[in-house]
């Protein structure tokens, strides 16, 4: 899609292209009708952005290193990161936390190597201007599943969240594509069909993110939630994202949007409101980012539309279920 154009009809503001037919009526309680990039396509339409042009500059590139082999790969992720007492107080203040080199140059390049082969394997190189996603790579690829199942990363999330273990929900990669604008404000526990806040998401760029080229910014605080929560979401237009943006401003909410390292990784809660900024690079914006929830959670009596394919992540599993299949191992334990 051109990254100017709008997919909503601003004579018919209860239309949307992007959302599938059988989930144009009504509300938002109801299952998403499409597939995850289906979702992402709809999803950054309700993002407000400058109508002004802007014009692309060359982005950081990959980091300027050989890429670790393989089995470099699978070893840094087996590893515990030495994680301090301050972040994991951040993280439990603040809802959010960064983390420095989580990751090393040379694991960030294997990892961003091989992301770029399954999404043009994927997605084909025609796609300016949009968001493209994967999921569930772990499935199929042995460096992804490496990631996903990282005792590394898996074993951070369970001791950000301070609870004994935690289970996979699913794997993404996500590719700001060159000229897309920005992703709506929200927070992911309206995303997780699940009976808890204790969700946190591993947010691993694949390159440096410069500010430019769209990097995740979070609204601090665990109780930021409490500002918004009484503003509609609209599932047609920008009406939503525009509110939050509008209410953070006027209850002096503070807003962390800073570049991303090459190495780094943030981890936010569910509770953690973010967004992110238009990718004004000539370099796709890509993260992995992998999702893990407290072991023993439920899923939600009812799931909505904003919880897009989550039979695809917890298959066999119904409403109000316990969240577990063979698709949700325990993958971190903290201690
Ligand atoms: O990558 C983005 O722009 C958004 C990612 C996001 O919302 C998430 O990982 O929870
Ligand atoms: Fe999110």
């Amino acid at each position: 899609m051109d990254p100017n154009e709008t997919a909503v009809d601003p004579n018919n503001p209860t239309t949307n292209e992007r959302l599938p037919e059988q989930n144009r009526a009504g509300g938002i309680d109801q299952d998403w009708a499409g597939d995850d990039q289906d979702w992402w396509d709809w999803y950054v339409t309700l993002a407000a952005n400058d109508t002004a042009p802007a014009e692309l500059v060359d982005g950081p590139g990959l980091p300027d290193i050989e890429a670790a082999s393989d089995e470099q790969v699978e070893r840094e992720l087996a590893e515990p990161y030495d994680l301090d007492p301050p972040s994991v107080e951040a993280f439990a203040r603040e809802a959010f936390v960064r983390l420095p080199a989580v990751l090393s140059p040379a694991v960030v390049r294997r990892l961003a190597e091989r992301l770029d082969e399954l999404l043009r394997a994927e997605h084909g190189d025609d796609v300016a201007g949009r968001f493209t996603a994967l999921e569930q790579m772990w499935l199929h690829d042995d460096l992804m599943r490496a990631v996903a199942l990282s005792p590394r990363i898996g074993g951070l999330a369970a001791s950000l969240l301070a609870v004994p273990g935690v289970r996979l929900y699913h794997d993404n990669a996500l590719s700001k594509e060159p000229g897309c604008g920005r992703t709506p404000w929200h927070h992911d526990a309206e995303h997780f069909p699940l009976q808890t806040t204790q969700a946190v998401t591993a947010w691993m760029p694949m390159s440096a993110i410069p500010g430019r080229m769209g990097p995740l910014s979070f609204a601090r605080g665990r109780e930021v939630r409490g500002e918004v929560a009484d503003l509609e979401f609209d599932k047609v237009g920008t009406s939503y994202d525009e509110a939050v943006a509008q209410r953070f401003v006027e209850r002096d909410v503070a807003v962390e949007s800073e570049p991303f390292a090459v190495g780094d990784v943030s981890f936010h809660s569910a509770l953690c409101f973010h967004t992110a900024g238009p990718n004004r690079t000539r370099q796709p914006r890509r993260a992995l980012a992998t999702t893990y929830f407290v072991d023993g959670a439920r899923v939600v009596d009812s799931p909505t539309l904003i919880s897009g394919t989550w039979r695809e992540f917890l298959p066999g599993v119904e409403p109000g279920g316990p969240a577990i299949s063979e698709l949700n191992p325990v993958v971190g334990r903290s201690g």
